[in-house]
This record gives structure tokens, C-alpha cells and sequence, in this order.
């Protein structure tokens, strides 16, 4: 089965936004409500999915709707030191999409756990890459990766530094 790269379904996505948004000049439009009717129908959420879209480290919004185009939500967070992690099992003693890999990263601001999930929720997804938030400095961390629920860890260290 054929890998998808969910980072160009969203740009598809980001690109159709855009047409759907601009008028017939290319500029951007502005959404206008013209009735309660139409806030209704935008607002009406079918489902939402969050993730890294513009790899700045923090997870940003789509949010899809029954009766209108797709909305998204930038997350503009102040830059911080951060990681994200995409893993990809071997394919034999762990799947592919690497789904039930646990990782641990240990840092001075403290200890962090993410795993990496087949979907977050009903209509929800999340990005498949952890991330991890580390503050307003440089540091070296331990990262503890348990492929695919194997209790023995890999163990690698690391310098996060930030990014200006
Ligand atoms: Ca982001």
C-alpha cells in the first residue's frame, strides 16, 4: 500500500482555500457574514484535523465544514526551541506508519510523552509527527523511542537549539 504524504493533501487543500478566498483579481477576500444563516452553515464543524502546517513547530487547525469551504487556523505562537519527529517503522518487527511507537524526551524543563496514533477521535486527526516544545532555550535532551510498544528503547541525545 502506497504511503500518503498528508503534507501535500494539505497543500492541495491550502491552495484550493486560497482560489475559494480570492476574488476575481487574485487578492484576498475577506469572509463576510450576511446572515446568521451563512454563520451557521461556516461554523458547522464536520471535522478537524491538527497539525505542523507551516513547520514552525507548533500544530495549527483545519477544520472542515458541511455547507462551506475549508477553514484554517494559523498557530502563531512565538518561536520557541522545539522537536518534531516523523517516524517510519521497518516494516517487519514494526509497521510502516510506526503506529504505537512511544517516545520519551527528558529535558531541563521536564519530562514529555507523545505516541504516535492511527487517529485522535471521531472526524479528528493529528499530525502523525510528534512534537515537542522545549521553552526559550538551547539544550540537550535524551530522547527514548519504543518502536512499536518494545520495551527496550532506543536511546538518542540530542541538542535542541532554537530557532531565530
Ligand atoms: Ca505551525
Amino acid at each position: 500500500m502506497e504511503r500518503l504524504d498528508y503534507r501535500e493533501l494539505v497543500q492541495d487543500l491550502i491552495s484550493q482555500h486560497a482560489r475559494e478566498q480570492s476574488d476575481e483579481h487574485g487578492e484576498t477576500a475577506e469572509i463576510v457574514f450576511n446572515t446568521e444563516r451563512d454563520r451557521y452553515l461556516l461554523l458547522y464543524v464536520g471535522g478537524i484535523a491538527l497539525a505542523d502546517l507551516d513547520n514552525d513547530g507548533d500544530l495549527d487547525a483545519l477544520v472542515t465544514h458541511q455547507f462551506a469551504p475549508v477553514s484554517i487556523y494559523r498557530n502563531d505562537s512565538m518561536a520557541k526551541s522545539w522537536l518534531g519527529l516523523d517516524s517510519i517503522g521497518n516494516g517487519t518487527t514494526c509497521n510502516r506508519d510506526a503506529i504505537g511507537t512511544k517516545v520519551i524526551i527528558d529535558s531541563q524543563t521536564g519530562r514529555q510523552s507523545r505516541e504516535v496514533r492511527e487517529s485522535n477521535g471521531f472526524s479528528a486527526q493529528g499530525d502523525r509527527r510528534l512534537l515537542f516544545g522545549f521553552g526559550h532555550q538551547t539544550q540537550e535532551v535524551q530522547v527514548q523511542i519504543y518502536w512499536c510498544g518494545n520495551a527496550t528503547p532506543e536511546v538518542k541525545y540530542l541538542t535542541i537549539a532554537i530557532i531565530q
